[in-house]
């Protein structure tokens, strides 16, 4: 299998490769480094402006020094300071604006800045200060500054062990570890995701939170880059060691952590907003034989009583695993329009895999890329072929003129609702980008011969699909097979304009400077497979497992600056092609690779765990970086672990564990045994019950999911978020808040039937029972949790609006009433939100927004009420009522209502 095969090499690579990064010669000369010296400086209305030269002989420890340097400090907002240090020439690569848009200043805001910048001339350095307090946060005077073509290092000191989180994606704990530890930033396929390695997205962002404060730190660069933490003599401190670019820092002043993934949010960008139903559950699997297999397997689960909302099917359905075709066979176009017509018809959704790569073989995803000029090319100028899963490919140069329309012409017509693969939702994967013809590649096409794999014969004996209708069902099977010529009926709204439709990004996407120009366009004569500085990416050299560092973008870029960004750009793509075939439709495009920002184009899968506890416990850690700290809202694991056998406890426990995350999918491996969630009656049972919580509380996830969009702030929370004064908090990342007031706490223990959870002070409810806890600062037990149990609590002080019943979409889900669930806060009072839209447009022209406030007995019920629904609120439940209330202390009460969500009222409860 690949996935050994690969492990081999890894572990023989990163044995190499650890042993170059510690590159003696380069150490040395680094002792030697001068720093820069301060002059000129200028102080302007937002900051101050300095030139910096170097303050004495060069050391070119991993390249060259560079001399002729800028700093340019601006205060943007109250919250944010901006410290660029740059090539005053500006041919230095730096992250295009068109991938990267910049955040713009606010007018006038210098006066009440929260953070202040300070500096030493001689040698230079400078410090980030809380106004206020005059609290040092960032202190880059802990090692000389060094800029190179090919290395830039800076540290800056903290205090000992401080409470660090972000600098992913990685699979280790959520707070980082304060010794001895290195993140290393570079996109890579990595089967398993291991601990302490580069993994496939890169997000150069930190969240510092002190008892004092919370604050953040981004830095925008896509180069490869090392970020060590550690202690030695002088202290704590964090070092960046680039392989390019420049130092470009934001710094974000919190003060609480949900600020500063606010103010992440100005920088970075929103997260796009998800549709209702893709918060529904999805079910997929690499090794599906056939369109009948998939089929089955969407009835079983109908069978099963499990609602399925969403069906996936893998790089099965590929012709020879080209991207835009379909397997004749096995997966035929007629047979395929009836399957997703069928889905529609029962309100279910369908979503296929598509690849970056495309096979260079004479068809016309391939023609149509050579002849429109849009692939990655060679330094001779023809396309650059790696190999993928259908031999050897080429790759879309996401830089390339004309790449869009490339991109959304072939979207357009295979995913043509009229004759081709009516998709709701898609997933895009292999974007690092991915290549399996190992560095350094002198034969690609002798490497391709193993691909694709043989595909698996058509599935014998045929068999009956008891729920789907007769002409969808296999040949030879006692239904007569007559497949309906056109089943669906065209859809009107996508004529001619729609499919040219390019949508015009809100935040400004200002061009680039032209081809010619230098501008960031990175400097000549660099090592651009092995620079003299190693970072500590597993696969070893750069290219490895990925495509040639050296390459060239049509714009001039190269590969070695751009890496990072490939998935990011290919997800932008994306979104764009879905819109450009659905204009008015809430895309949702799941990503494996991204990039800093990529949350505002796309969501994410975290890729390729393990079937085991070590992986199902660090689910939780990976959905909380990108959900709470990177502004992906939507994420999650691949439910019951995808590499490897799962196990009826674990598929069980996980089934519950992933409806609390945004994304939630069960996804399985080629060659591995069934994982279904019918397959086992304990997990048909886990399953049930858990989709029946989500889906209750859907609405109020929702609700916190468009409020992140809109605001930023993070619709899941670890503890540190809720509790940041609660030392115990900050290390927590097995129990989280799913929403505002959700407190999840999973059985986290192979064999365990209990799980310790931490109650901060503050009353809580148990979710199923309604009894009230306070909480005191330490851990309760909760016992005899079952396979189909997982502890839940409502978060006193915040009222939950759930359906009032589940259903087996969502679709008529959003036909039942509601329940408000008061669950009374310490002082006595509690408030809510629900936010009502159709659930898929991108722009929905009505919507409610909607108030609760619980205080002395009234519930008051206020906000705007555009989105015209039929369910209304039929019960509202006290939590906690005082005596005053129903005479007893601590005990809870509901009441019948019926109450339209059209207009505001109060009542009594
Ligand atoms: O080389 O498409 O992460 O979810 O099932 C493996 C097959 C390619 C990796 C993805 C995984 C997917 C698999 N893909």
């Amino acid at each position: 299998m690949m996935q050994t095969h690969n492990l081999v090499r890894f572990l023989a690579l990163s044995g190499l490769q650890l042993a170059a990064a510690v590159d003696a010669n380069g150490a040395d000369a680094l002792a030697k480094c001068p720093g820069y010296k301060a002059s000129n400086i200028k102080t302007t209305g937002h900051g101050l402006k300095a030139d910096l030269h170097l303050a004495g002989p060069k050391c070119n420890a991993y390249g060259t020094d560079l001399d002729d340097l800028k700093l340019d400090v601006t205060v943007e907002t109250s919250d944010r300071v901006h410290v660029k240090i740059y090539d005053a020439a500006e041919h230095v690569y730096q992250v295009p604006e068109s991938v990267f848009p910049r955040p713009k200043p606010a007018k006038g805001c210098s006066t009440n800045a929260a953070l202040k910048f300070d500096y030493t001339e001689n040698p230079f350095s400078f410090r980030i200060l809380r106004t206020e307090t005059k609290e040092v946060l960032f202190d880059s005077s802990a090692a000389g500054l060094v800029m190179e073509d090919q290395y830039l290092r800076l540290r800056t000191h903290l205090p000992t062990d401080t409470n660090l989180y972000g600098l992913g994606e990685h699979s280790d704990s959520l707070r980082l570890k304060t010794t001895n530890y290195t993140r290393t930033l570079w996109n890579a396929d990595m089967p398993s995701i291991p601990n302490n390695r580069n993994l496939y997205g890169s997000h150069p962002v930190y969240i510092e939170h002190r008892t004092s404060g919370s604050h953040g730190v981004f830095l925008l660069s896509s180069n490869g880059m090392d970020i060590f933490i550690d202690k030695d003599k002088n202290g704590q401190y964090l070092e960046y060691n680039i392989l390019g670019g420049v130092f470009d820092f934001y710094f974000m002043a919190g003060p609480t952590p949900i600020d500063v993934t606010k103010q992440y949010a100005e920088i970075a960008g929103l997260p796009v907003t998800v549709p209702y139903s893709g918060l529904g559950f999805h079910h997929c699997r690499w090794g599906y034989q056939d369109a009948f297999a998939v089929a089955e397997a969407v009835y079983n689960y109908s069978k099963a009583g499990i609602p399925l909302e969403t069906m996936w099917t893998d790089i099965d359905y590929m012709d020879a695993r080209a991207i835009f075709s379909l397997d004749p066979q096995r997966f035929p176009l007629k047979v395929m329009r009836e399957l997703v017509a069928h889905l529609h018809a029962n309100k279910q959704k369908y979503v296929v895999m598509v690849d970056p790569a495309v096979a260079a073989k004479n068809y016309g995803p391939y023609n149509n890329g050579v002849k429109d000029d849009i692939f990655i090319l060679n330094s001779t100028k023809q396309t650059f072929h790696g190999v993928v899963w259908p031999g050897l490919t080429a790759y879309p140069d996401w830089f390339a003129d004309g790449v869009q329309q490339y991109w959304n012409k072939e979207f357009a017509e295979f995913f043509s609702p009229e004759s081709g693969l009516d998709i709701d939702f898609l997933w895009i994967d292999m974007n690092e980008p991915a290549n399996f013809c190992d560095f350094p590649c002198l034969d690609p096409v002798a490497a391709a011969k193993e691909y694709p794999p043989p595909a698996p014969a058509v599935r014998h004996p045929p068999r009956d699909l008891p729920g789907w209708p007769c002409d969808f069902q296999p040949p030879g099977t006692s239904c007569k097979r007559v497949l309906s010529e056109q089943r669906l009926s065209p859809p009107a709204d996508l004529d001619d304009e729609a499919k040219e439709f390019v949508m015009v990004s809100s935040r400004d996407n200002e061009a680039e400077s032209s081809h010619t120009s230098k501008k960031w366009k990175g400097l000549p004569n660099r090592e651009l497979i092995s620079p003299p500085y190693k970072i500590h990416n597993f696969w070893g050299p750069l290219p490895h497992k990925s495509i040639n560092t050296s390459l060239v973008h049509h714009n001039g870029l190269t590969l070695f600056d751009t890496h990072n960004l490939y998935g990011t750009m290919m997800s932008a793509a994306s979104r764009q092609a879905m819109l450009a075939r659905r204009p008015s439709k809430r895309p949702l495009v799941i990503t494996r690779s991204t990039f800093a920002g990529a949350g505002s184009h796309v969501s994410h899968w975290l890729g390729d765990n393990d079937s085991d506890w070590p992986h199902y416990r660090w689910s939780i850690s990976g959905m909380l970086q990108f959900a709470s700290i990177f502004q992906v809202s939507m994420v999650g694991s691949d439910v019951c672990g995808f590499n490897g056998n799962t196990t009826e406890e674990l598929c069980a426990r996980w089934s519950s564990l992933g409806a609390f995350q945004p994304f939630y999918r069960n996804h399985n491996a080629e060659g591995m045994i069934d994982q279904e969630f019918y397959v086992w009656k304990s997990v048909t049972e886990a399953a049930r019950r858990a989709i029946d919580i989500r889906y209750r509380l859907l609405d109020y996830f929702y609700t916190a999911m468009m409020r992140q969009s809109q605001d930023g702030t993070p619709a899941m929370n670890p503890m540190f978020y809720i509790y940041s004064n609660d030392k115990n908090t900050f290390g927590l990342d097995l129990q989280f808040f799913w929403g505002p007031s959700l407190l999840v706490a999973p059985v986290t223990e192979q064999g365990s039937t209990s799980v310790d959870i931490y109650l901060p002070d503050d009353i809580f409810y148990d979710f199923y029972t309604h009894e009230q806890i306070r909480g005191e600062g330490k851990n309760i037990t909760k016992r005899d949790q079952g396979l189909a149990d997982i502890p839940l609590f409502f978060r006193g002080g915040v009222i939950v609006p759930l359906r009032i019943k589940s259903a087996m979409t969502t679709t008529d889900l959003r036909e039942q009433d509601f329940e408000l669930v008061i669950p009374v806060g310490k002082d006595g009072t509690a408030k809510g939100a629900l936010y009502l839209d159709d659930g898929d447009s991108l722009k929905p022209d009505a919507t409610s927004n909607i108030e609760f406030e619980y205080k002395k007995g009234q519930l008051a019920v206020n906000g705007s009420f555009g989105y015209k629904t039929k369910a209304k609120i039929a019960k509202v439940t006290l939590l906690g009522v005082s005596s005053s209330q129903s005479g007893e202390a601590g005990s809870s009460g509901s009441i019948t209502v019926d109450k339209p969500l059209t207009q505001p009222f109060t009542v009594q409860v």
